[in-house]
């Protein structure tokens, strides 16, 4: 494997080339993403990530609630949102799992379910919890023919490793590593200096991004935009670096904006990466 991480202009200038639009296209041709997540008290978790997925240029975007109650975002009234299990999955969708869906013996046999999922996989916050110390889902994890992609912040991955944050934070290749090595994933580390890291050890270091991205829902938020870029046909390990340089980048031009990294809202941080996204 290689060992430097390439610049990230190049990177992203590579990467994103392909996601270009022909002039006839239509929206059955950039996907359909499911997110599945959003229990009662943490529904803008999940709608933050539908959010996104939308606004980095998913064709369909449909959220499966655990709470009956979320019926519909009023904002963004273009994502559909059903109750869990009153739909089904198209097997060429794109599913993320997680965000805000609590670690209930419900959302553990929703994963469950998932994890057979034959399309993209995404894995991000309580579901990665709930498959922390699970041999049994972890075994299903790894026997994927589509290796999942996961995105665990520093406590995830420490829960994941069983070992404590600090010794994540102390050696974050290493961590990111045996995430990808141990689970059979593209593993996202997330926090400064995110590292995105394939099952055979090559890993790229994103040097974007800052403290204006440490606030609520910036993970949720990045966890959609990889949803987008896999719906728009990109591989796993593409669509988790682009995503992951552009939410950074994006907190960079916030920062530079604004003159200091306090205020930025994790939905403000979407209009940031669409600028990103369109001028390349
Ligand atoms: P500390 O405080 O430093 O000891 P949890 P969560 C650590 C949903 N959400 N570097 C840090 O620990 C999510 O989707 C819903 C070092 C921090 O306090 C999940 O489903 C929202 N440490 C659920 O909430 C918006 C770091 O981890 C602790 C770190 C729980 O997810 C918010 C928090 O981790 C949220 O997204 C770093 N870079 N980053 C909504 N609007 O509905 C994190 N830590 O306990 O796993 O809780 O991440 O909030
Ligand atoms: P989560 O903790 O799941 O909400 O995810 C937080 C997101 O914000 C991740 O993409 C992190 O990489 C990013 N983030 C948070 N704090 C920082 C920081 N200090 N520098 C760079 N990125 C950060
Ligand atoms: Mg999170």
């Amino acid at each position: 494997p290689t060992l430097v991480p390439p610049p990230q202009g190049e990177l992203l200038a590579a990467n994103l080339a392909p996601l270009r639009r022909r002039h006839n296209s239509n929206k059955g041709s950039f996907g359909c993403v499911s997110i599945i997540g959003g229990c009662a008290g943490m529904g803008g978790a999940a709608l933050l990530a539908g959010r996104a997925a939308l606004a980095l240029g998913a064709g369909k975007v449909r959220i499966h609630s655990l709470d009956a109650r979320l019926a519909l975002d009023p904002l963004w009234p273009e994502l559909m949102i059903a109750p869990l299990g009153s739909s089904s999955l198209a097997a060429d969708e794109v599913v993320a799992i997680g965000p805000g869906l609590g670690q209930s013996p419900q959302a553990h046999r929703i994963l469950a379910g998932v994890l057979a999922h034959p399309g993209a996989l995404l894995l991000d916050a309580d579901a990665l919890n709930l498959l922390a110390g699970d041999d049994a889902l972890q075994q299903q994890l790894r026997q994927r023919t589509r290796p999942a992609v996961i995105t665990p912040h520093p406590a995830e991955a420490a829960r994941l490793l069983a070992c404590s944050t600090v010794s994540v934070q102390q050696d974050r290749l290493a961590a990111v590593r045996s995430l990808a090595a141990k689970l059979g994933v593209i593993a996202v580390l997330k926090g400064a200096g995110s590292l995105v890291c394939g099952p055979d050890g090559y890993y790229r270091l994103c040097t974007a991004g800052n403290a204006a991205l440490a606030s609520a829902g910036q993970g949720d938020i990045l966890s959609g935009s990889i949803a987008a870029l896999l719906a728009q046909g990109q591989d796993e390990t593409t669509a988790a670096g682009n995503a992951v340089w552009l939410h950074a980048s994006a907190g960079d031009r916030y920062l530079a904006d604004a003159g200091g990294p306090i205020g930025l809202r994790a939905s403000s941080t979407l209009p940031l990466m669409q600028q990103l996204l369109n001028r390349q």
